[in-house]
């Protein structure tokens, strides 16, 4: 289902006003481990406090949650343009929230004004969402994609529909769920399914990230698989309104 916007024509539209939210991010980075930088960090909603998402998030109205989401994209790049964060910055995004020009006209408004540029600006969607109204989506990112931003399926392996997404949309990144990650290094069936996703991604010049990595052994799977970009505990925890230092294999 698609949300559909009735602007009306007279210059006069007056946008309705927007309550301000209590929450804030943390940052975690998703490290190259080739070439030993950090590539981007993702912004994770937390509370004021530092509070866990689930906590923020929780009992929230639908209408709330969009709204939420929404203020996310805009202050997450406010608060990297602060931070003079120089890798990209990965955001989170219902894809029902990304779909109206006026969403597009904030992301460039603050970009503009925080000077975090947007060809540095990655949204990430997870695939369930995505794939409810694939026309619809496709031509939502093609708004973003013309403004430089970058697209990742998030948790991808997580949902039921799999491989079928990337067949109608195919995203610049990939984020391997962390259960396809855990243990890979000695889950036969686990490397299988991988393999035949990596191979997938190849064929469409996706590159992938995998997600939730916290021993060595499987980062040492997929690095021996092709792939460079992780995020996880083995190299850095997410920090509060902070770019937390990574330790690199
Ligand atoms: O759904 P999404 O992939 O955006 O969520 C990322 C979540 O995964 C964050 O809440 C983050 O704190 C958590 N996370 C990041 N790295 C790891 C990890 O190595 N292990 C576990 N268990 N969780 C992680
Ligand atoms: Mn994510």
């Amino acid at each position: 289902m698609r949300i559909e916007l009735l602007l009306p024509d007279s210059a006069a539209f007056v946008a309705p006003p927007r309550h301000h939210l209590e929450f804030s991010h943390a940052f975690q980075p998703i490290v190259d481990t080739i070439a030993r930088t950090v590539f981007a960090h993702e912004a994770l909603i937390r509370g004021m406090a530092g509070e866990s998402a689930e906590k923020v998030l929780k009992g929230l109205s639908y209408e709330t949650l969009h709204e939420i989401d929404r203020q996310s994209v805009t202050r997450a790049v406010a608060t990297a343009g602060r931070l003079n964060m120089q890798s990209s910055l990965s955001i989170n995004s219902l894809p029902h929230s990304l779909e109206s020009s006026s969403r597009c006209n904030e992301l460039q408004a603050a970009s503009e004004a925080s000077g975090f540029p947007l060809s540095r600006v990655i949204v990430e969607v997870t695939e369930n969402e995505a794939i409810a109204d694939i026309s619809g989506f496709t031509d939502t990112i093609a708004e973003y994609r013309r403004l430089g931003v970058q697209i990742a399926i998030d948790d991808f392996g997580a949902g039921h529909s799999g491989l079928n997404l990337l067949a109608d949309f195919q995203p610049d990144l990939l984020k391997l769920d962390m259960n396809l990650v855990r243990s890979i290094h000695n889950r036969g069936p686990r490397q299988a399914i991988v393999r035949a996703i990596l191979q997938v991604c190849e064929d469409l010049a996706i590159e992938v990230i995998a997600e939730g990595v916290e021993s060595p052994a499987e980062h040492d799977w997929f690095s021996e698989h092709g792939v460079r970009l992780f995020q996880g505990y083995l190299f850095a925890k997410p920090a509060f309104e902070a770019m937390p230092p990574v330790s690199f294999p």
